[in-house]
């Protein structure tokens, strides 16, 4: 077995053995990750710094009082519980760009401005308006899918904080109400990045004003061929059930620094 095909697997051995997931990093580091920021921290050292991005998109509920989008980012909203559809494209900056599932139930939407128990986080974040809302799944992994990137390595980082405040997790917990859920994302077959998501609430980071190291992020760097669309996954599962809640407040794509 190649290191290749033991990196690809990884994952699901881990679950079958029931023991917490590796990422990348912690597979160079040949170390288990004792916690989810000492594992982001190790992963960040591995990527190079991000240059100019190329477009954000953020996920708003279009609720009222209307939903904050993040300024320089393309939002793309929905409603809670409604019928949101199983996919939805965007332009931005010449680059088509769509989200997937392959279950059956519609994109849900959730946030501060539809839900009286979440709120728009704040204190020294520069992303307030990314986490205060998010695109939602309850069966299974989101794709996206990016057609007109020009080649090149480009850094790819999304955000995954509930803005919920009440005693539960949400979203961040999949099924259960208190145990945070782990979320992966996928590029090229492989699983690039792993992190526990979170809430605002008690069971989470229990404060309403958070920094950018609070918000829990998954990046990868992603090699575009030139004419070739690029497909990246995340999925959520939880250790001890065979369930998939996703929640994204956004992503972006960035060029790498130097631009390669
Ligand atoms: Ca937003």
């Amino acid at each position: 077995m190649t290191i290749f095909t033991l990196m690809r697997f990884l994952p699901v051995f881990c679950l079958l053995l029931n023991i917490p997931n590796f990422s990348l990093a912690d597979l160079n580091e040949a170390t288990p990750r004792p916690s989810p920021i000492k594992e982001k921290a190790s992963e960040k050292q591995l990527l190079p710094a991000a240059g100019e991005r190329v477009f954000g998109i953020d996920f708003n509920t279009n609720s009222l009082p209307g939903a904050p989008t993040q300024s320089g980012f393309r939002g793309i909203s929905g409603l809670q519980d409604g019928a949101n559809g199983t996919s939805l494209s965007v332009t931005v900056n010449g680059i088509d760009i769509t989200l997937s599932k392959t279950g059956t139930a519609d994109f849900n939407f959730r946030g501060f401005n539809a839900t009286t128990d979440s709120v728009m986080p704040g204190g020294p974040t520069s992303l307030s308006g990314v986490v205060a809302d998010f695109i939602a799944t309850t069966d299974g992994p989101i794709t996206v899918t990016m057609k007109g990137l020009p080649a090149g390595d480009y850094l790819f980082r999304s955000w995954h904080l509930e803005p919920h405040t009440g005693p539960g997790l949400g979203f961040a917990s999949g099924s259960s109400s208190t145990d945070p859920q782990w979320l992966a994302i996928e590029w090229n077959g492989t699983t690039q990045s792993t992190i526990l998501t979170t809430a605002l609430g008690e069971a989470g980071l229990d404060r309403t004003a958070i920094s950018n190291d609070d918000i829990p992020s998954l990046e990868c760097v992603l090699l575009v061929e030139a004419g070739k669309p690029v497909k990246v996954t995340w999925k959520g599962f939880l250790l001890s059930e065979n369930i998939s809640y996703v929640l994204i407040n956004g992503f972006e794509i960035c060029e790498t620094n130097p631009k390669s």
